[in-house]
């Protein structure tokens, strides 16, 4: 799906900015034809979790409704006209009046309506959008609902991050061209000194394909016409970690010598391969240095905030940061256009996180929430569907952003018990069938060892979540050491192939301090990397470290956690502990090497 943007032919409209807002008490259960009764309003983009003071609102499990009027631009009167949301977390539905237009599941991907018969350009229409933020043991990440012995409900899940909900991303109005670019997929090589961009061109309609291909300087490098081609850039500037540069392909819709849409999508000439145990990035081993992320701020939760994404990029050029994995959803598309104009290199990771009853089943079951069978049982017919489809939306999504270098389908699922590896078997097949261009991935769990995972024989790089230091052998980090090492060799022996360790990191307080190893002070944090970057200097087949986590962020509250995960080598307000002064002084040059 395409991202909306202002073309020749194309308009914008951004419905950011405060809607009204409601909680779903069952009364409101109304016709959609009915204006919203209510005091409340919430900002949009923003989860609706922490804005309010009453807990109700925070623990609201179900359904919460946005409402605005719109006006459509009276210029719009020849064009179709668009909804789009950006995201809705976990489950949307958008009414134009009292017209149900569109339904999505899966909070983190875009989802969009055709809305051209209900509205009329000039006038004014009522948008209403309700998001569920409910998650089953059939959704993608899975949850289960559980009801309380007063007869309410609250949500259980096993993932490590707080189930903030809302709009989290813009909402848009679009115009798009009766006859349009529907999709474009673009694909890159290098041959020798030349740059190769294959591409191919969906059409909505009768129109021919004119393509160019701009420079930075907006000079046309190459052309030609028809849905599907290859053009040639002598001399190219490749895409490169650190460097970026980005050709525009302009696409036309041209009909009878008219231009009837026109469709820029960013460019950047450059190859992923794997090769034995090394990655390569235009042929050359990359070693990624970075982070495993999340969306998360105070306040605004999840919601998408530019001048977070600003400062976040500004810290991870800081620190020598050239990598990121989106743990453990798809970011936000601002995110990914950032990425790909600044040269950080993403792995792309799915919603599938906590599809693991042996991680966090315990608390699921001590709240009463031990799931349906399926679940429990592992991995149900249902999940593995809605697990498809984040697949093929993420790829749809993202298919054509330079940063991307890899698919990453799930976070530390159970890859021990039986039946896991025919329920991921097709998943990755389904992944190399849309994107065989790129690596795909899983990220393994520490329970799954190199003779026990019986999922890692499918992935093309192994990426590992170690916590030798911290629930294993905590405070002990002498025999953390040798059991890492002794692990790392064992996949290395095994597989061979390149491994990444996406997570590896120490909950700590800023501003706790101890001559001694004490787990939680900065010190120990700074410590514990350290054992970690000395064998990875020792094991060959490392390709890369991404540290657990970039900031502190919110988790549901419990008992392992206080205020959230505290495993940030920056605090959740972005200052950094010693840590990141350490980090800094091995990825900076790793990086100038
Ligand atoms: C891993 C998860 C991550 C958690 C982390 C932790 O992938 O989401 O936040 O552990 O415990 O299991 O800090």
């Amino acid at each position: 799906m395409l991202t909306p943007k202002v073309t020749a032919t194309r308009e914008l409209l951004s419905l950011d900015g405060l809607w009204s807002f409601a909680v779903d008490d069952d009364a409101l259960h109304t016709p959609w034809a009915a204006p919203l009764q209510t005091e409340l309003q919430a900002p949009v983009p923003a989860s609706y979790n922490d804005l309010f003071i009453d807990q109700k609102i925070r623990d609201h499990v179900g359904w919460v409704w946005y409402q605005r009027t719109v006006r459509v631009p009276r210029g719009w009167r020849d064009e179709r006209v668009l909804v789009r949301v950006d995201a809705a977390t976990h489950r949307g539905v958008v009414y134009v009046d009292d017209r149900l237009v569109a339904e999505h599941e899966g909070g983190y991907l875009p989802f969009e309506a055709d809305i051209t018969d209900l509205v009329t350009a000039g006038a004014e229409f009522r948008l209403t959008i309700g998001v569920d933020n409910r998650l089953t043991p059939d959704t993608i990440p899975p949850g289960t609902v559980v009801t309380r012995q007063d007869g309410s409900q609250a949500q259980t899940y096993m993932h490590d991050f707080y189930n903030y909900a809302g709009l989290h991303r813009t909402v848009w109005l679009a115009s798009r061209p009766r006859v349009h670019v529907d999709d474009v997929t673009v694909v890159t090589d290098i041959d020798g000194e030349t740059g190769v961009v294959d591409y191919r061109v969906d059409l909505d309609g009768d129109a021919e394909v004119r393509v160019r291909l701009l420079d930075e300087d907006g000079r046309a490098v190459a052309s030609t016409t028809g849905a599907a081609g290859s053009l040639r850039v002598e001399a190219a500037h490749l895409w490169k970690p650190g460097a970026a540069y980005l050709y525009s392909l302009v696409v036309e819709a041209v009909d009878g010598g008219v231009v009837v849409d026109e469709y820029p999508v960013n460019v950047g000439i450059r190859t992923v391969a794997v090769d034995g145990g090394r990655f390569l990035i235009n042929g050359e081993p990359f070693h990624f240095t970075g982070f495993g992320k999340h969306e998360d701020t105070a306040v605004r939760g999840k919601g998408h905030d530019n001048a977070y994404l600003v400062h976040d990029f500004q810290l991870l050029d800081w620190i020598g940061a050239n990598s990121f994995r989106t743990s453990h959803y798809p970011y936000a598309e601002e995110v990914m256009d950032f990425a790909d104009r600044h040269g950080i290199v993403v792995i792309d990771e799915t919603a599938a996180v906590g599809l693991n009853k042996k991680i966090g089943g315990g608390i699921a079951d001590m709240l009463g929430g031990a799931g349906d069978k399926d679940f429990a049982d592992g991995f149900g017919p249902k999940m593995q569907e809605a697990h498809k489809r984040e697949i093929r939306e993420l790829i749809a999504r993202d298919k054509n952003h330079p940063c991307v270098v890899m698919w990453s389908i799930a976070n530390e699922p159970d890859t021990m018990s039986e039946g896991t590896d025919t329920y991921f078997e097709p998943l990755f097949a389904l992944a190399r069938d849309l994107d065989p261009t790129r690596p795909v991935t899983f990220v393994n769990v520490m329970m799954a060892p190199p003779n026990v995972c019986r999922v890692s024989k499918f992935a093309d790089v192994l990426c590992l979540n170690r916590y030798y230091g911290w629930y294993v052998d905590g405070g002990d980090l002498a025999t953390a050491e040798a059991h890492l090492e002794q692990e790392l060799r064992g996949w290395e022996q095994m597989y061979g192939k390149p491994m990444i360790m996406t997570e590896y990191g120490a909950d700590t307080i800023a501003g706790y301090h101890s001559v001694w190893d004490q787990p939680w002070t900065e010190e120990y944090q700074a410590k514990m990397l350290d054992v970690y970057h000395r064998v990875f200097d020792r094991v060959e087949t490392m390709v890369g470290e991404q540290v657990w986590n970039f900031a502190d962020f919110q988790t549901s509250s419990g008992f392992f956690r206080v205020d959230g995960n505290k495993k940030g080598v920056f605090t959740r307000d972005r200052k950094p502990k010693a840590a990141a002064h350490a980090l800094r002084a091995r990825w900076t040059r790793i990086i100038e090497n």
